[in-house]
C-alpha cells in the first residue's frame, strides 16, 4: 500500500468529501507499515476494500411543520462494514449532515466497533433535520417520516441504529414506534438507546461519557497520573458531555468549562448534581444554547463567542462535534499548561491539533477508543434483549469497566513507541483494523 497514491484515487473518486477523506487519512497513515508486513493483505485488496462503504441507502423525507407548511429534508443510512457483524452506529440529526460527515462516522464506526471487543460492524446515518427550535411534535412527526423509509432496511440481524447528536431517548422512542407499526415486528433490539421499560440498557445514556473517563482513568495511572483534583475543560453540554461531567464530577476532577454554539461557561467551581441535572434540561430544551447555565448557577460565568479551549485546564475533553479543536486552540491548550487530551466525540481534533498534542508528549487518545463505551453499551442493550432480560446497574458499569480496559490494554499494544510515548491513535487503527481486515480476509472475495 502506498498511501499517497490510495488518497489521490480517493479524493478523484470523492471529490469535496472532507471529512471522509480526513478520517481514512489518518487510519491509512497508521496502519501503513504493519500492513504492508501482510502480503495477504495487498493480495486481496483489503484496505481498498475497506474504505468504501458496502451500501448507502439516501431518501427523501417529507414532513409536516407546526405552522402547516410541507418541510423536505434528506436522510441515509450508510452500512459501512458487515465483516465481524451486523450493521451497528448512530443516527446524526444535524443541519451539516451530508454523506461525508457520514462516510467518515461510518468509517471510525467500524474500527471502533472492532475495539470494543464485541460482535459488531460497523454504519452510521442520520438527516439534515435541523433539531434546533423544533417542537416535540415536530420532531415526532420527522421521525415517523423518516422511518417510513428506513424501516425495511434496519433489524435485529442486520443492522441496529441508535443516536448521535441530535437523537435521543426522546427520538429513538419516535422511532421504534414507528417502526414497529410498519414492520410488524416487535423484537425489541432494533435501536438502542430505548426507554428503560421497553427494552433499554440501565446506563446507556451515560456509557459514552462514563466509559470515557474509564479510559482516562486508564491512562493517567500508566502515566502515573491522577484525576482527583484536576481540572477540566469539556466541550458541548448534551448527552456525552453530561456523562462524562458527571463521571470526571464523582472520580474527583473540577469540570471548570462546559460550552455551547453560542459560547463558553466558566464554572470555577466545579459541578453540582443541580448543575450536571440542568445540562439535559438544556439539551431538552431545543434551543442549543449554553448561555442560561450561567443565569441560573450564578458562580458561573458566560463568554459568548469563546470556546472551552480558551479556559486554562490539565484535561482538554471534546464532547461535541467533529473538528472542534483545531491547532490555534491546542496551541492555546499547551501554552496554559494542559497535559491531557481525550477526544470523547467522533474526530474531535483536527490533524493539526494532533500533531501539536503529540510533538508535545502530552497524553492524546482519539474518540475511537475514548468514547467506545457508548457503542459497547448498545452492543450489551443488544445482548439482553436477544435474551429477554435485563442486567442491574452494577452488571452492566462491571462489562463496561472491563471493555474500556481491554481497548485501552490493546492501544498500548499497537501503539507503544520505542521512546516509551503511548501512541493512542497508531494503537487504535491498528488494532481495529487488524481485527477487521482478518475477518474479512477469512469470509473471502466478497
Ligand atoms: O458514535 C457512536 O459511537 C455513537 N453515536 C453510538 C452508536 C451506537 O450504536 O450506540
Amino acid at each position: 500500500m502506498n498511501v499517497q497514491n490510495l488518497m489521490a484515487e480517493l479524493e478523484r473518486k470523492h471529490p469535496g468529501e472532507s471529512e471522509y477523506l480526513q478520517a481514512v487519512r489518518e487510519v491509512l497513515e497508521s496502519i501503513e507499515e504493519v500492513y504492508n508486513q501482510h502480503p495477504e493483505f495487498e493480495k486481496a485488496k483489503i484496505v481498498e476494500r475497506i474504505v468504501e462503504p458496502d451500501r448507502i441507502f439516501t431518501f427523501r423525507v417529507t414532513w409536516v411543520d407546526d405552522k402547516g407548511e410541507v418541510q423536505t429534508n434528506l436522510g441515509y443510512r450508510v452500512q459501512f462494514n458487515s465483516a465481524i457483524g451486523p450493521y451497528k452506529g448512530g443516527l446524526r440529526f444535524h443541519k451539516a449532515v451530508n454523506p461525508s460527515m457520514l462516510k467518515f462516522l461510518g468509517f471510525e464506526q467500524t474500527f471502533k466497533n472492532a475495539l470494543t471487543t464485541l460482535p459488531m460492524g460497523g454504519a452510521k446515518g442520520g438527516s439534515d433535520f435541523d433539531p434546533v427550535g423544533k417542537s416535540d411534535a415536530e420532531i415526532m412527526r420527522f421521525c415517523q417520516a423518516f422511518m417510513t423509509e428506513l424501516w425495511n432496511n434496519i433489524g435485529v440481524d442486520t443492522d441496529v441504529p441508535a443516536g448521535d447528536v441530535g437523537v435521543g431517548g426522546r427520538e429513538i422512542g419516535f422511532l421504534n414506534g414507528m417502526y414497529q407499526k410498519l414492520a410488524r415486528k416487535y423484537h425489541t433490539g432494533v435501536l438502542t438507546g430505548k426507554g428503560m421499560t421497553w427494552g433499554g440498557s440501565i446506563l446507556r445514556p451515560e456509557a459514552t461519557g462514563f466509559g470515557a473517563l474509564y479510559f482516562v482513568q486508564h491512562m493517567l495511572q500508566m502515566a502515573g497520573k491522577k484525576l482527583e483534583g484536576a481540572t477540566v475543560a469539556i466541550s458541548g453540554f448534551g448527552n456525552v458531555a453530561w456523562g462524562a461531567a458527571k463521571k470526571a464530577t464523582e472520580l474527583g476532577a473540577k469540570v471548570i468549562a462546559i460550552s455551547g454554539p453560542d459560547g463558553v461557561i466558566y464554572n470555577p467551581n466545579g459541578m453540582t448534581d443541580e448543575k450536571i441535572d440542568y445540562m439535559l434540561e438544556l439539551r431538552a430544551s431545543n434551543r442549543n444554547i449554553v448561555a442560561p447555565f450561567a443565569e441560573k448557577f450564578k458562580d458561573a460565568t458566560f463568554t459568548p463567542g469563546k470556546k472551552a479551549w480558551s479556559i486554562k485546564c490539565d484535561i482538554a475533553l471534546p464532547c461535541a462535534f467533529q473538528n472542534e479543536l483545531n491547532g490555534d486552540d491546542a496551541a492555546e491548550l499547551l501554552k496554559n499548561g494542559t497535559w491531557c487530551c481525550a477526544e470523547v466525540s467522533n474526530m474531535g481534533c483536527t490533524p493539526e491539533a494532533i500533531h501539536a498534542f503529540q510533538k508535545a508528549g502530552i497524553l492524546f487518545a482519539p474518540g475511537k477508543a475514548v468514547n467506545a463505551g457508548g457503542v459497547a453499551t448498545s452492543g450489551l442493550e443488544m445482548t439482553q434483549n436477544c435474551m429477554h432480560l435485563s442486567w442491574s446497574g452494577k452488571e452492566v458499569d462491571e462489562r463496561l469497566h472491563t471493555i474500556m480496559a481491554s481497548i485501552h490494554e490493546a492501544c498500548v499494544e499497537f501503539g507503544k513507541q520505542p521512546n516509551g510515548y503511548i501512541d493512542y491513535v497508531k494503537g487504535a487503527n491498528i488494532a481495529g483494523f487488524m481485527k477487521v481486515a482478518r475477518a474479512m480476509l477469512e469470509q473471502g472475495i466478497i
